[in-house]
């Protein structure tokens, strides 16, 4: 289950070391960039004012030490076992792409989304770490945001457009204008609610940020020394940033907000399986996209345990199946054998 939590982690990594590099380079005037879940906005704030009451100045370190843990986590993946897919779409042989590169921070939740439709459909794919200081794997592209999907050589743009060209491209199954219409309204919840309540339950209190963060100073490839300081000054970095989302996003009870989000899910769904029927929709797979990576942290477990939302999650888990996602040369190399696809993100 650990390798659920490692999406989650390397998102705050790469918001921690977004945050910590626009601080490293001002000069009299510090302002920080912090890469927001609500869709590729940055929130850039003047820090003047201190407002925060942290100091980043001094992170070049600190940079050098996520720039390890993030590459660490983009090379981790867990095996899991999960039950065989019941509600699977499956791809007509002649409509699969041949080779799909998704270019990601492996904790980005749009990137989740996107993710969760290759997965779902067995769409195998290869994924590019994104460095996101300086994003050099991102040099040929004008568009900077992530994710980024190239199919068979061509580019394609934003999670939401990624996904529904896609379903077009490979048979999407025939729906009513009023089963569209559903399906568009719930995506777009996705997108505009759900993925603001991540951060401030993720690190709602630091012993949730220095859990979450002991997934990093587990698997990253650090010395002692390193390994501390990851745990201890990510988590407080990842604790105050969190402070922010939650006031910018008008949350008073983060753990209340999420509760109601599962709820308003499952009033959604009204009794269905899916809230596509029998067979997941767009929006199941996005709702499921960005909650996986959460699933197994401190707060996805509260979640469950606190609202009806598990059997909607077990019924997605089993319908998405095991991750399509193919093996990095790097992970080939270490096993020293071709590596199962079975990976989780
Ligand atoms: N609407 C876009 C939003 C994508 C987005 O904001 N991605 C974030 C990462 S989660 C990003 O790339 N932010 C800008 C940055 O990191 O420079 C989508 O759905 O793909």
């Amino acid at each position: 289950m650990r390798g659920r939590g490692i999406a989650t982690i390397n998102f705050a990594v790469h918001r921690y070391l977004r945050a910590s590099s626009s601080l490293a380079g001002s000069s009299g005037r510090v302002s920080s960039t912090i890469v927001d879940f609500s869709g590729g906005s940055s929130i850039v704030k003047d820090d003047r004012d201190g407002a925060y009451g942290h100091n980043f100045k001094n992170m070049k370190s600190d940079r050098k030490l996520f720039g390890i843990a993030a590459g660490a986590f983009s090379a981790s993946f867990a095996f899991s076992s999960m039950s065989a897919a019941l509600a699977k779409e499956r791809v007509v042989p002649e409509r699969m792409p041949e080779e799909v590169i998704l270019y990601q921070y492996e904790a980005c939740p749009f990137c989740n989304k996107v993710k969760a439709f290759l997965d779902y459909h067995d769409v195998p794919y290869r994924v590019v770490e994104v460095n996101p200081v300086g994003k050099k794997e991102l040099k040929w592209s004008e568009y900077k945001k992530l994710p980024v999907l190239v199919v068979d050589g061509e580019q394609l743009n934003d999670s939401t457009a990624i996904i529904t060209s896609l379903n077009s491209r490979l048979g999407a199954p025939p729906m009513s204008e009023e089963q569209r219409k559903e399906e568009d309204q719930w995506r777009r919840w996705v997108d505009d609610h759900l993925v603001h309540l991540l951060s401030p339950n993720i690190y709602r209190s630091t012993s949730e940020a220095l859990e979450a963060f002991d997934y990093i100073a587990e698997n990253g490839n650090f010395s002692t020394t390193e390994r501390f300081t990851a745990k201890y000054v990510g988590a407080a970095a990842m604790y105050f940033i969190s402070k922010r989302l939650k006031k910018k996003h008008n949350i008073t009870d983060e753990r209340a907000a999420l509760y109601e989000a599962a709820e308003t899910w499952m009033t959604a769904l009204g009794g269905r399986r899916f809230l596509g029927g029998e067979k997941p929709n767009l929006a199941d797979l996005a709702v499921f996209g960005v909650l996986r990576p959460i699933r197994h942290l401190r707060a996805g477990e509260d979640m469950v345990k606190n609202t009806n939302i598990g059997v909607w999650y077990k019924n997605m888990e089993e319908a998405v199946g095991p991750s399509s996602r193919l093996p990095s040369n790097f992970q080939m190399a270490e096993m020293g054998k071709p590596v199962q696809s079975t990976v989780t993100s």
